[in-house]
């Protein structure tokens, strides 16, 4: 299974927790804009990867913010945004930001989208050198926020904590068979990738319980931490749709796995689940794995 990661050496005396606590600051803050401040009238000010890959002026100006909001608290942090944003640090610590993951949700006006905002030690433009160390994924619909700290759990707690609501700790799904599981999925913006993601479904939909395709890989995976969904698998993503759900996940007691066995996720795989589900789900995502036997 892949390996329990120790937290790093923190620079300048920072501690996982004050990470945690500048995550979810900059989330909610983010998800309150984008929700609060949107304009009568959202339009797909760009379109990246395909033209069904859009991008509109609240992504734009969420990662904008968050920018500002990292760089006065974490100057010499590292900076890797979905919309452009790409600042070298000088600490060995980058934030990872989706500004709005799941935008064409956002677009269209359908409650499920969210902020995402991560700390990760390594470098997040590399495959496999990086892993995230805090993060928090705000749902602005529900106003709530998931974050995670390593090795300090995973929770989620009301976007206005003045409610007197406490945090409720999050824990994956304890489902150990294919059959019986819910599977979040998403498949790409390019066609082509579509259609190869189609073919791969219709080896996967006959057997597990039924997918849910929720359009966003933060919720996505923040369902499989609180045990709403049992496992998500979808090809394509970005270090910023899964760094901070990669965390929330392991922080709930889940495994998230890329194409190989114990390897990290990312654009080729990811894959998330409890310990007993992950790598049935893998194998069932990877053509040629030798398929994992379901338990007894
Ligand atoms: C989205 C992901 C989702 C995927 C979509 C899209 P975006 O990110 O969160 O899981 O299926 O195709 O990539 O583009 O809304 O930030």
């Amino acid at each position: 299974m892949a390996e329990s990661r120790a937290v790093p050496a923190l620079p300048d005396g920072v501690t996982v927790a004050e990470l945690e606590r500048l995550c979810v600051t900059f989330a909610t803050e983010a998800a309150g804009f984008v929700r609060d401040e949107r304009p009568p009238k959202v339009g797909v000010s760009a379109t990246k990867s395909s033209e069904t890959d859009v991008v509109t002026v609240m992504d734009r100006r969420s990662e904008e913010l968050l920018h500002a909001l990292i760089q006065q608290s974490r100057p010499d942090d590292g900076i890797l945004g979905e919309e452009g944003a790409d600042v070298a640090g000088t600490s060995g610590l980058t934030w990872v930001i989706d500004p709005i993951d799941g935008t064409v949700n956002y677009l269209y006006e359908i409650p499920a989208y969210a902020v995402s905002v991560a700390v990760v030690a390594g470098d997040p433009h590399t495959h496999g050198a990086w892993f995230p160390v805090a993060g928090a994924v705000a749902d602005p619909s529900l106003r709530l926020v998931h974050h995670a700290g390593r090795g300090t759990g995973a929770w989620t707690t009301p976007e206005d904590p003045s409610g007197g609501v406490a945090p409720a700790r999050l824990a994956v799904s304890g489902e150990d068979r294919l059959a019986r599981t819910l599977l979040a999925t998403g498949f790409g913006y390019a066609s082509e990738v579509r259609a190869r993601q189609a073919e791969v479904m219709l080896r996967v939909l006959p057997l597990v319980r039924d997918i849910r395709r929720i359009g966003s890989a933060a919720l996505d995976l923040v369902r499989v931490a609180d045990g709403s969904v049992d496992a998500y698998a979808e090809s394509g993503l970005n270090a910023w749709d899964l760094a901070a759900g990669w965390l929330i996940v392991e922080e709930a007691g889940g495994v998230v796995v890329g194409e190989r066995r114990d390897g990290p996720p990312g654009t080729m795989l990811t894959v998330a689940a409890g310990h007993a589900l992950v790598e049935q789900v893998r194998t069932l995502f990877v053509p040629g794995a030798d398929a994992a036997p379901e338990p007894d």
